[in-house]
């Protein structure tokens, strides 16, 4: 299944600019300057992943895989928007604060015209984290209406996650969804906190187990069809406990 694009985005990122803002330590800066190389093409923002009505045919769920940015511009990420994000080597969209003492991160939309969201499973293929100093890593949602809530934090130490999946009850039903992967910044300046999320190790692809099942509201028409006919159930177990009850 084909996540929709807009097919006129309206700004691109090229991810941070290679040049460090501040002196850092030789390391860090080592490992900047091999991520800026090793990225390649433009990463794509304003894109959401949309939910159609067709989607919910064999229910009140329904699931899309999202696609890894290649380097070589074979295939789209649906970006929809980005802090401290670049695009390097394999298709990886990767995050740090090093440099930018900010909170850092990529954002998907999910939304559905179908009915509003109540629920979703958010499936990751591939994450590799680093948590540094007092900086963390978090995978985190919101809506429309609310803040970012944590769904999966990390604190300090390299990291790699592998086919996780992570389910979500929203408190109030929403047709938007935002779910970042945030490297967020502590107190402390300086410390190079990073997030890769990536499919595969091959640029380009598409990976089953880097999807998005949303469970939606059931329509009004939908709950009156289930109401009455859970009315019938009841009426006929009703009336059938009734025959077959003994005389007294
Ligand atoms: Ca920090
Ligand atoms: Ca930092």
């Amino acid at each position: 299944m084909e996540s929709t694009r807009n097919t006129t985005p309206q700004k691109t990122h090229r991810g941070l600019a290679c040049i460090p803002r501040k002196p850092l330590a030789t390391a860090i800066l080592a490992g900047l300057l091999v991520a800026c190389a090793a990225q390649g093409g433009v990463i794509v923002t304003n894109q959401s992943i949309n939910f159609a009505a067709a989607d919910f045919s064999s229910g009140n769920t329904a699931s899309k895989n999202w696609l890894i940015y290649s380097s070589t511009g074979a295939s789209n990420t649906p970006v929809w928007d980005g802090v401290g994000m670049t695009l390097s080597d394999n298709g990886r969209l990767y995050t740090t604060n090093a440099s930018l003492d900010v909170d850092s991160y990529v954002i998907f939309k999910v939304t559905s015209s179908a009915g509003p969201v109540s629920g979703f499973t958010w499936g990751v293929r591939n994450f590799n984290v680093s948590g540094n100093g007092d900086d963390s890593f978090a995978w985190q949602y919101k809506t429309d209406t609310s803040s970012w809530i944590n769904f999966y934090t990390h604190g300090v130490g390299v990291l790699t996650l592998v086919d996780q999946t992570y389910n979500v009850l929203l408190a109030t039903p929403s047709t938007a969804v935002y779910i970042r992967a945030a490297t967020l910044e502590g107190p402390t300046t300086g410390d190079a906190n990073y997030a890769q999320v990536r499919s595969n190790d091959a640029p380009g692809g598409l990976n089953a187990n880097s999807f998005v099942k949303v469970t939606i509201v059931p329509e009004p028409g939908t709950l009156a069809l289930v109401f009455a006919g859970l009315s019938s159930l009841l009426l006929a177990r009703k009336n059938g406990h009734g025959q077959s009850a003994p005389d007294r």
